[in-house]
């Protein structure tokens, strides 16, 4: 079986959109690869964490993917920061980077804009990390997205070069970018995307949000002066509800728009919140089953630390001989 590799970080409570954009797909790819799903610890720190609230986030983020319907038996699924080949590959791969190509990312200026009072080294080498994370593992496959592309371009970049000079020591990953729900933007602001770290609660459905909040956000969403219902770029914030229902229910844009036909904003909107409250309902109840029980995650999160560990120090290893670092006696 091909590798598939994933993860996000663990800076709260997951929205819809790292659902419909990633972790969904992640289910649906699930039988057909062999999966590793991380908690992506050490990336969250490139962002100021609190550290009792970060630990509980890492812990439900865990039980998220659980939820979601990744089994932990079959996929491993582990925390990035026990496994210390990550942060060792991050540096070999770090001198195999040029500022130049690091200076181009758009992900870094965003987050550099929104938090101009910490623009730290992590959060300009996250992308080292981030292909250090999946070359790791010779990944084939690497669903996210569409705002981590760059990332991932970057990723394959520098396995080429590495490649280039040692001879076939990584596998060169793919992109796996969903047709639908690769970018949902904020209830808010629809010309942005919908944020984990977003302040504003009406902005972001939670995954663990209650029925009627998803309801009342959903009724509050920010749309246009006009009532139809049509997908286009003249109407960010009907646009980005479609693709949510789209994604939710199954149905075309074109099906949508003849659902809705003759009916007005009000009506549409409590569709989508009904059904985004429906896909979330199975999910939650498990997701207060999983943390209720304790034992369970915590057998689930060791073996699996253990796992990935194996896999980990394999290419480490061969990269570390590769490079011409001595080998342990
Ligand atoms: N709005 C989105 N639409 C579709 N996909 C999205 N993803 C994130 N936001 C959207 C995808 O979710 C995965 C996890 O992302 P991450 O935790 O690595 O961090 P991120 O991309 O920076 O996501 P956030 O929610 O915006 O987190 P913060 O606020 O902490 O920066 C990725 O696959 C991502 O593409």
């Amino acid at each position: 079986k091909k590798i598939l590799y994933s993860g996000m970080q663990a800076t709260g409570t997951l929205t819809l959109g790292n659902y419909l954009g990633a972790l969904k797909n992640w289910v649906d790819l699930n039988e057909e690869y062999e999966c590793l799903y991380g908690v992506m610890d050490l990336h969250s720190l490139t962002v100021r964490q609190v550290p009792a609230d970060f630990r509980k986030n890492a812990r439900s983020l865990y039980a998220l993917y659980v939820a979601a319907g990744l089994d932990p038996e079959k996929n491993c699924i582990y925390y990035q920061s026990h496994v210390s080949g990550h942060a060792e590959l991050s540096w070999i791969l770090s001198c195999f980077t040029y500022m130049g190509e690091l200076n181009r990312m758009t992900q870094f200026k965003d987050k550099a804009a929104k938090h101009a009072d910490n623009i730290n080294a992590g959060l300009y080498t996250y992308p080292v990390l981030m292909a250090a994370d999946i070359l790791l593992y010779q990944s084939d496959l690497v669903p996210v997205g569409v705002d981590q592309k760059q990332h991932l371009e970057i990723t394959r970049d520098i396995a080429q070069r590495f490649n280039a000079i040692y001879g076939d020591v990584f596998t060169i990953p793919e992109a796996y970018i969903p047709k639908a729900g690769a970018k949902i933007m904020s209830l808010q602001e629809p010309e942005k995307k919908m944020s984990k770290s977003d302040e504003n609660a009406n902005a972001t459905i939670r995954l663990l949000d209650d029925r009627d909040s998803i309801i009342r956000k959903f009724k509050r969403a920010v749309t246009d002066s006009d009532s139809v219902v049509r997908y286009g770029e003249d109407k960010p914030g009907i646009s980005n509800l479609m693709d949510i229902y789209s994604c939710v229910t199954g149905r075309s844009y074109k099906e949508i728009e003849k659902e809705f036909d003759g009916k007005g904003y009000g009506d549409f909107k409590l569709a989508v919140g009904e059904a985004v409250a429906d896909e979330l309902a199975p999910l939650q109840k498990r997701y207060e089953e999983l943390m209720a029980e304790k034992t369970y995650l915590d057998s689930m999160i060791k073996a699996n630390d253990e796992k990935a560990q194996y896999y980990a120090t394999k290419t480490l290893r061969k990269v570390q001989k590769k490079v011409g670092l001595t080998e342990r006696i």
